[in-house]
């Protein structure tokens, strides 16, 4: 058998999968992509993943993409702990987790970032530089955003709208761990992996809304994944981009 994980730093939707893989105990060869020097859109990753994202995974020989469907895929496919509740009520109630990630708290999250940091690296860059790496995404909608990030050009309208998204999740996770060590069902799940990759970094780029004082449940449950083996061995994957504090 083999696996490969073709993943980026310990963040986001390369740690969901990396949390996941580890916490299976799936023996697996990483390939790190480095996505500061944009190696996702070289034409050799490309011909593995055609979306020019990370995470990819490939399991003898076979081809999966998608965060969320390769974590499914890895707590059926592989032996271990189940990563998903038994019971299909409860399995539902975890993809609703993880679907508001990829829907709202993901892109939130991304787009936030975005603004803040495309405009000076595009600047950076040497003359052409940013136009040059723009052509190279596969997909029209990133190019799309990343060009209007790089100009500033988010709406404070849709500024406002992600900020209270991320109000939104910071609510709906701590409201959801009162009483509860984890989101659904007693136990440890793809749903809590998938809160996590995003929420990890909450407490450091989001102070107001993750602390304390306003998320107590949310920031012991963070101390309970960040103390579990395979969460641990996901984090301190390699971090070639100097972006990922370990400290969160
Ligand atoms: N829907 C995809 C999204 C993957 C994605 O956006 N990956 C990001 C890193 S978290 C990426 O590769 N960004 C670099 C780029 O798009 O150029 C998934 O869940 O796997």
């Amino acid at each position: 058998m083999t696996v490969d994980l073709y993943h980026g730093e310990p963040a986001s939707n390369s740690l969901k999968v990396l949390q996941a893989i580890h916490e299976k105990g799936v023996p697996f060869t990483s390939h790190y992509i480095n996505l500061m020097k944009f190696e996702q859109h070289a034409p050799a990753y490309v011909a593995i993943n055609p979306a020019g994202q990370v995470p990819t995974l490939v399991h003898d020989g076979r081809v999966l993409t998608e965060s969320t469907v390769i974590n499914e895929y890895i707590d059926d496919a592989f032996d271990g702990p189940p990563l998903k509740p038994a019971d299909p009520y409860l399995q539902g109630q975890m993809r609703i987790w993880t679907k508001y990630v990829d829907e709202v708290f993901r892109p939130s999250l991304s787009f936030l970032a975005w603004h803040r940091v495309i405009p000076g690296m595009a600047k950076a860059l040497p003359e052409g530089e940013f136009e040059a790496r723009l052509k190279r995404i596969p997909l029209k909608e990133k190019r799309d955003k990343w060009e209007l990030a790089a100009k500033g050009g988010f709406s404070e309208r849709e500024l406002e709208g992600w900020r209270a998204n991320l109000e939104d999740v910071s609510d709906r996770v701590e409201s959801a761990l009162a009483g509860h060590d984890w989101l659904v069902g007693g136990m440890f799940t793809l749903a809590d992996i998938a809160v996590f990759a995003m929420a990890v970094s909450m407490p450091r780029s989001y102070p107001d809304l993750w602390n304390e004082t306003h998320t107590p449940q949310a920031m012991a449950w963070m101390a309970r994944m960040k103390a579990r083996p395979g969460v641990a061995a996901a984090l301190a994957m390699p971090d070639h981009t100097g972006m990922v504090s370990r400290k969160d």
